[in-house]
């Protein structure tokens, strides 16, 4: 019997990246789509898209009383974006730590953050931070039908049988 059955809950855990307008100016995207990938994770949602002010509102809901929030909004909308989303069994976990810390400056080498960027305020990715966030920040960025269910056909040789 498998450890896991193809519709096992923790191997579908999903968490939200996007890649920022600096990366994608800096042509950063496949980079960090690299990563993620020789991880082990899987792609099931990805799209280029410009920001507004509506979108951005209700993903950084948290953040609308910081000093920095114009700057975070006039950063966000410079550009496009990719959103993408990405599945796999720990996913929201591991991508924060591949992430690195929200400040670049502190973020360690080895991670996404660390090894591409500098500054706070230009700091490549955004990653979600907890099942429950990603779950939400996933509804504002994808429609339903724009996820892909797929299976990876190396599945056993990264997960075990
Ligand atoms: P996170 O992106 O690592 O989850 P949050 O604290 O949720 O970090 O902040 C969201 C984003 O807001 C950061 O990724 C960064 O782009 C921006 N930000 C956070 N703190 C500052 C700051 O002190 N100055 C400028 N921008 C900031």
């Amino acid at each position: 019997p498998r450890r896991h059955g193809s519709d096992s809950a923790e191997l579908q855990e999903k968490t939200l990246v996007l890649v920022k307008p600096d990366a994608v100016q800096r042509r950063l995207v496949g980079d960090v789509i690299k990563r993620f990938e020789r991880r082990g994770f899987k792609l099931v949602g990805m799209k280029l898209l410009q920001a507004n002010h509506g979108i951005l509102d209700k993903h950084y809901h948290q953040l609308r009383q910081k000093p920095f929030y114009p700057s975070l909004l006039a950063y966000m909308t410079s550009g496009p974006l990719v959103a993408m989303v990405w599945e796999g069994y720990n996913v929201v976990r591991s991508t924060r730590a591949m992430v690195g810390d929200t400040n670049s400056a502190e973020a360690k080498p080895g991670t996404i953050r660390g090894d591409f960027s500098m500054h706070v305020s230009r700091n490549v990715v955004h990653a979600s931070d907890s099942v429950e966030m990603a779950h939400k920040e996933i509804g504002f960025w994808f429609h339903s039908d724009e996820l892909v269910a797929w299976e990876c056909s190396d599945r056993d040789y990264t997960y075990g049988p």
